[in-house]
């Protein structure tokens, strides 16, 4: 991460999981010595000058409820409150760097110039959830003293960026802004990719209610989102704003206020002047506001009509506010390098505060000294405040890092699924028009039959869940596994998404907040990493950084794997796993064969629901419709649907693997396609005599780590067999993993070329193949 990144790099230092006791955590910060504080540098002292030199435009007092400025509908009662707001986002930033400066403090990166946005929260209601840009301070205070009982906002912006233990949303594991009694969803760093996740929340809103569900928030809510001007350009916004003015068009109720913070600048590169209202305005289906975020009354007005048409129609609408950033990007960031001495004094010029200060003194609710004096005030009331948590407490070991990583609880689960179990076999809960009982239900399924009926018996019993992605819904799927379940349940729980991976996982993103339980389809693998950043950045971060208190329940089916007998090329065949199982807490799910995929996926969707765990389900394509296993008719891995009565008998916890055979001589480890491929290996090495035994990881994340362990240890002889690539692939974890343990053994592997796949049977080259497996274990045990 570099120095000018929004989240300065946060030293892992202390605590806690899920409101975890913060007086375990230790050791404490340094303090800052007594007597240290800052006095007022140039641009405060420029500041200062231009207060003193402002003038009231009235020799009249004005009553609280009067207009601050004739034609506002901010009141002097109001200006008055988020003046108050805007002094102490100043000051918090001022004390940053003074913190800094201690060594006491973590992150410089402020909202000086946006002190605006305390207009867009005070239009906003308190329980409207806000997902925030990284200068909304003053905006964030708002909330804070809006909230029921008030919050001290102020401890908690400065404990983050002390990444103190105590700071209540990411407990020193981020600086970001958030709380859930205040609706303030955290943030990551990375710019714009919460908006996917705004489009998906303000659509869950509306569809909960559809749905009969309860969400945390009212159903005439309003989901504000702001970022940056820089970050308008970012694709993943412009997917974003296209995805909710698509639903708008569509008549779909998408309640989303997105406000640009828009200072000119992103880090030092300059924003076309005008660019923001050319690319936002005039498109009817995204309403443009737009006002000087320097003047509060000019910013409250713009933000009341903008979010009181939000909430009436139900439609997105696109707030831009024209701020200034004061100072560099982040106090590491010297602006004077690409910014001349006037660009900086014309935006000094327009500081917000200067703004409101004008506002009040010219309306008569204060005279230039009461403003300077509350200026003043602020400062020593924050920096009493740093000071005194200057001291507090760091996250200190590992385990304290990591404990809301991904929270498990296997044996909850599996009574969940006992029960539901239960509940099924006695009739209850099982849709009347199960979309399979016609076709299916009587003989053995295919891996794609299994996985279509689990989703029909899961989606029949749990009334939050729902199915989305590209073509599931009319078509039933590419390879059909989705087939029938849009009319069995409805579009309002099965539909087509827009073609957009991004938004398909926006989407999840925001239904797991709003209480929904998503199940997207990503239609293959590769095209997963288009758009990783929404599991990896966002879907898996959210517990992380907020202590557990946010949480992206959400399997995402995934078809990929190659094999498809000289069928797609590349991007129907990839094989490429590396980027999803590097990610803390993602649980990857691959299941080879019917009687297993149904299984796992009730295992996956029981984790999100209770664990709030992230899924990926992988689905091998190339065994969808396999109905064989060593010769042409025999129906060997076809499998019956398993009753609901033998769910719990039949239950996958999460991180078990499946063993085929007792052979003393090899054990071979793999997955996916290798265990087709495998078994019929085995099956050749036995009519020589050599006894195998085949481990089926069945999960890639958490791996099976007993049972490898155990399976290896039978025979003392390793061989991975692993259709994904030879650099980056599932076999280099499993040997590292065998060799940690301690396995001295003899090990090989046999893995697909580092090549991409290319179309036809060339193909063959370069994937795993039977032959190859079988070669390596002749070798291995020559
Ligand atoms: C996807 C991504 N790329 C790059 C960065 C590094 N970065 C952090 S802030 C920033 C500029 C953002 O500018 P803008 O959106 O205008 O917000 P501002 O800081 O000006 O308020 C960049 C490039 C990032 N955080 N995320
Ligand atoms: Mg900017």
């Amino acid at each position: 991460m570099d120095a000018v990144d929004p989240v300065d790099p946060v030293d892992p230092v202390d605590p806690v999981g899920p409101a975890g006791p913060v007086e375990e955590a230790a050791p404490a910060g340094p303090a800052p010595a007594a007597g240290d504080a800052p006095g007022q540098d140039l641009a405060e002292q420029r500041l200062v000058r231009a207060i003193r030199e402002l003038t009231p435009a009235t020799d009249a007092l004005p009553v609280p409820s009067d207009p601050v400025r004739p034609g506002s509908s901010l009141t002097v009662a109001r200006c008055l409150e988020l003046f108050s707001a805007q002094l102490s986002s100043r000051h918090v930033d001022l004390a940053a760097r003074w913190l800094r400066t201690q060594g006491a403090g973590y992150y410089t990166i402020g909202s000086s110039g946006h002190e605006g946005n305390a207009a867009v929260a005070a239009a906003l209601r308190r329980t409207d959830p806000a997902l925030l840009h990284y200068r909304s301070g003053a905006f964030y205070l708002v909330r804070a003293a809006q909230s029921r009982p008030p919050r001290d906002g102020v401890s908690d912006v400065l404990l983050g960026l002390m990444a103190a233990a105590a700071e209540p949303i990411a407990g020193g594991r981020h600086k970001v802004f958030g709380h859930p009694e205040l609706h303030v969803i955290p943030q990551t760093s990375t710019i714009a990719s919460h908006l996917p996740r705004a489009v998906g929340l303000a659509f869950s809103i509306g569809r909960a209610a559809r749905l009969g569900l309860t969400t945390p928030w009212p159903e005439d809510s309003v989901v504000v989102c702001s970022f940056g001007d820089a970050s308008v350009n970012h694709s993943t916004a412009r997917g974003a704003l296209n995805a909710a003015a698509q639903c708008a068009y569509q008549r779909l109720p998408m309640p989303l206020l997105f406000v640009c913070e828009d200072n000119g600048l992103g880090i030092s590169v300059r924003t076309p002047p005008g660019w923001i209202e050319a690319a936002a305005s005039g498109q009817p289906l995204l309403r443009y506001f737009s006002a000087d975020g320097t003047d509060l009354a000019e910013a409250y007005d713009a933000a009341v009509e903008a979010a009181e048409w939000t909430r009436e129609k139900r439609a997105p609408a696109f707030l831009h506010l024209r701020t200034v950033r004061l100072g560099g990007h982040a106090g590491t960031d010297v602006e004077s390098a690409y910014r001349t001495p006037a660009e900086i004094a014309a935006d000094a010029a327009r500081d917000p505060l200067l703004g409101t200060a004008r506002l009040l003194v010219e309306a008569g609710a204060l005279t230039a000294a009461q403003v300077l004096e509350r200026y003043e005030a602020s400062r020593t009331r924050i920096l009493a405040v740093a000071g005194a948590l200057a001291g507090a407490p760091r996250l200190s070991t590992a385990e304290q890092v990591m404990a809301p990583i991904a929270p498990r609880r296997p044996g909850i689960l599996a009574a969940d699924i006992a029960a539901r179990s239960r509940q099924l076999a006695g009739g209850q809960g099982r849709h009347a028009a199960d979309p399979l009982s016609a076709d299916s239900s009587t003989g053995p399924l295919t891996l794609a039959q299994a996985i279509n009926r689990t989703l029909a018996d899961e989606l029949a019993r749990r009334p939050d869940m729902i199915v989305f992605g590209e073509d599931v819904g009319r078509k039933g799927g590419v390879y059909g596994v989705t087939r029938g379940l849009q009319r069995a349940f409805g579009a309002s729980r099965v539909f087509d998404s827009p073609l957009d991976e991004q938004t398909i996982l926006g989407l999840a993103l925001g239904a797991g907040l709003a209480g929904i339980l998503p199940v997207p389809e990503i239609q293959y693998l590769a095209y997963l990493h288009n758009a990783a950043d929404q599991i990896r950045g966002e879907a898996a971060t959210l517990s992380f950084f907020s202590r557990a208190q946010y949480r992206n329940p959400m399997v995402v089916r995934v078809a990929g794997l190659a094999y498809q007998q000289g069928f797609g090329g590349h991007f129907h065949n990839d094989n490429g796993l590396a980027a999803l199982r590097d990610i803390p807490g993602l649980v990857v799910a691959c299941p080879a064969r019917p009687d297993d995929a149904a299984p796992m996926l009730r295992s996956c969707l029981a984790a999100a629901e209770l664990d709030g765990s992230v899924c990926v389900f992988l689905e091998p394509i190339a065994l969808y419709h396999e109905r064989d296993l060593y010769s042409e008719g025999d129906n060997a891995w076809l499998a019956d649907y398993e009753p609901p009565e033998r769910w719990g008998a039949v239950h996958v916890p999460l991180g078990r693997g499946r063993l085929y055979g007792t052979g003393e001589d090899l054990t071979i480890i793999t997955f996916g396609n290798g265990v087709r491929m495998c078994l019929r290996v085995a099956r050749t090495l036995a009519a020589d005599g050599i006894g195998t035994r085949v481990l089926d990881l069945r999960w890639l994340a958490p791996l099976p780590y007993e049972d490898l362990l155990r399976a290896a240890a039978a025979t003392g002889t390793v061989l991975v067999a692993d259709e994904t690539r030879r650099t980056g692939g599932v076999s280099e974890t499993v040997i590292t993993t065998l060799v940690d343990a301690g396995f001295t053994g003899r090990i090989a592997r046999v893995a697909s070329h580092d090549s991409f796949i290319p179309l036809g049977d060339a193909a063959g080259t370069v994937l795993l193949s039977e032959a190859a497996i079988e070669d390596a274990a002749r070798d291995l045990l020559r």
